[in-house]
């Protein structure tokens, strides 16, 4: 087990570092403090051969000019607020407008585009960590109060990966954090992510209005493209209906909170667990042909995301789990991946 520290690049005169995580089995975990935006994960394949699984760049000046949101953190708020404000005591709180008269991902300078603070590197016999930390400042994006902010990415031994999120904020604020990693199973993105295997017990999804944003229904699942309790492809699924490919919020069941995500052809497999409520799942319909890492050009459905996360717009939806944080109590949230092969 160890963690190493590289410059990564600089920027308005700030230092960015990569850190790499490294477990005893080969596998790696990447970041760099820009977004805190994971940048490679190495995980074997059914040969033993560790190969990237997901998207990301070589450079800082990519990630900085980029507009996907390759393997960032997110937040204050993930996904779109609808009309970019919400009230809240009676008072109307106006947030940034960043995506046709909504707010989305926290907005034009949201935590994928802060440079984060390491405050802590441990490194144990069977786990490594790093933990990062950012303070919102009152007024950022429109949102109300000062909030401090901490994320640690964990690997261990059993090829699991851990994001936990903090935070606490000095005035009551929305606060509903994710992880923006495009995932590729295939291994240094030798194929797409359509004949990628997904599997979920999410009954239903979030209903969305023509700008994508929640309407507050929820849709049960049963015979359309988005029930994937029984496990099928993300391109079965596609052609039952669903051509452009995913970008909905899925209800997980709490009780069985897994999703299981499996390419045959490498024999590489990633269970998500995690205690929010609701999923993303974005095929990475709208990818440019940016360059990535290893030379290979950006297109459609290259990765996919799986964005753990409270539900989307909740701030505007009472009926929804609130994603409203109170001053002085504590946001938590967490998320492990677990990579595995399959004979
Ligand atoms: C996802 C989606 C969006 C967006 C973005 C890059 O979370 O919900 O539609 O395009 O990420």
């Amino acid at each position: 087990m160890d963690v190493k520290r590289k410059p990564f690049g600089e920027m308005d005169g700030h230092e960015v570092d990569s850190y790499t995580l490294l477990n005893d089995s080969g596998m790696e975990l990447t970041f760099i403090t820009y977004g805190g935006a994971i940048t490679n994960i190495l995980a074997p394949d059914r040969e033993g051969k560790c190969e990237n699984v997901v998207l990301g760049f070589d450079t800082l000046q990519q990630y900085v000019e980029h507009e996907h949101y390759y393997g960032a953190l997110i937040g204050r708020v993930a996904g779109r607020i609808g009309g970019a404000g919400y009230s809240s005591n009676g008072k109307r709180v106006e947030l940034t407008v960043n995506e046709s008269g909504n707010h989305l991902h926290g907005g034009d300078k949201g935590f994928n585009r802060v440079i984060w603070t390491v405050e802590e590197v441990t490194v144990g016999r069977d786990e490594v960590s790093v933990r990062l930390f950012h303070l919102s400042s009152d007024g950022e994006e429109g949102y109300p109060g000062n909030v401090k902010v901490d994320v640690t990415y964990t690997l261990t031994n059993e090829n699991e990966i851990m994001i936990t999120y903090r935070a606490v904020p000095d005035r009551d604020t929305p606060i509903n954090m994710t992880s923006h990693s495009y995932f590729n199973l295939s291994g240094d993105y030798k194929g797409d992510i359509l004949s990628h295997r997904l599997k979920m017990d999410a009954k239903e999804i979030l209903e969305l209005s023509g700008d994508n944003v929640p309407t507050g229904k929820l849709i049960p699942v049963k015979g359309t493209p988005f029930d994937f309790r029984e496990g099928r492809t993300i391109l079965d699924g596609m052609k039952s209906g669903l051509e452009e490919g995913y970008d909905h919020a899925f209800v997980l069941n709490n009780e069985d909170g897994v999703i299981s995500l499996s390419h045959e052809k490498s024999g590489r497999g990633m269970t998500v667990e995690t205690d929010q409520e609701s999923v993303v799942l974005y095929t990475g319909n709208h990818l440019t042909g940016e360059l990535l890492t290893g030379g290979v050009t950006g297109r459609n459905h290259l990765g996919l995301c799986l964005e753990t996360q409270g539900y989307p717009d909740a701030i505007n939806h009472p009926h929804f789990p609130s994603v409203l944080v109170k001053k002085g109590e504590e946001y938590s949230a967490s998320t492990t991946y677990r990579f595995f092969v399959e004979e």
